[in-house]
């Protein structure tokens, strides 16, 4: 089994999410969050138990001082939001040797469940995973139901078999999508099994919502929560990352 410790604190975990500019484009940012110098400040002062970046921005903004204070979680695939396809997919851009080298402690795939284009994900996947895993780090799924395999079924059950999903397919930790409510998240976490669940944290919204959110989510037994808009779009990123903590860590 592969240990995780180095991205989480006593088995829990705060991801703090910024690829947010590949998959939405600058529409997401001001002049703050726009410079991702900003974002290492706040996933260092915050604590966070990783960062997750695309390569480019790790290449040119990661450097050996975070290495052991803020471990950096490369996402190995990507895509605009630009082309509307009811049927995602997104392609590997960066290999596990590139991230390693780039000086990621662990690195993550997002696969479109009910997406056709599945097969190629799938491919893709679990090649990561196996490359991963040879070099002894994390392999993080990110899960998200999205493509016409989809349409018009339940969420909660959807959720549920992407976080199954994640455990077929030998990640160490899956992302999801919070479903709604903590009966479908708890059935997701029991469904991911010995794999650990992460929530993201998605829309910016208003704090008190976000914050019971995040108490739902480790009620529902996730380890924690991988976000980046609810933190770094916030008027005060140290306060709510503060409050999150609180509730992750009480
Ligand atoms: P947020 O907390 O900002 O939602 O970030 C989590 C995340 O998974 C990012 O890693 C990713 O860029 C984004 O959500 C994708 O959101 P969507 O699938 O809605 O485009």
């Amino acid at each position: 089994m592969i240990d995780i410790s180095k991205i989480t604190r006593d088995g829990k975990a705060l991801f703090l999410a910024y690829d947010q500019g590949m998959e939405h484009g600058p529409s997401d940012f001001d002049d703050e969050n726009a410079n991702p110098q900003n974002i290492l400040d706040i996933g260092l002062k915050g604590g966070f138990t990783g960062v997750v970046f695309q390569k480019g921005i790790a290449e040119q903004y990661y450097s050996a001082e975070y290495k052991d204070k803020l471990p950096l979680i490369v996402k190995l695939n990507g895509k605009t939001n630009l082309v509307a396809d009811p049927d995602p997919y997104s392609p590997q851009i960066c290999s596990v040797s590139e991230a390693i080298d780039i000086g990621a402690s662990a690195v993550g795939y997002t696969i479109y469940v009910g997406s056709k284009h599945e097969p190629e994900m799938f491919k893709e996947f679990s090649g990561i995973e196996q490359e991963a895993h040879q070099a002894g780090i994390p392999f993080i799924g990110w899960m998200y139901i999205r493509g016409s395999g989809a349409e018009g079924k339940n969420i909660g059950e959807l959720t549920a078999y992407a976080a199954r999903l994640g455990l077929e397919m030998g990640a160490d930790i899956i992302k999801i999508k919070f479903p709604g409510e903590e009966k479908s998240l708890r059935w997701a976490v029991e469904n991911a099994g010995k794999t650990k669940v992460v929530v993201s944290g998605g829309e910016k919204q208003d704090e008190q919502i976000f914050l019971d959110t995040v108490q739902t989510v480790m009620q529902a037994g996730a380890i924690g929560m991988a976000v980046g808009r609810n933190i770094w779009q916030a008027e005060n990123p140290m306060e709510v990352t503060e409050k999150v903590k609180k509730i992750i860590w009480p």
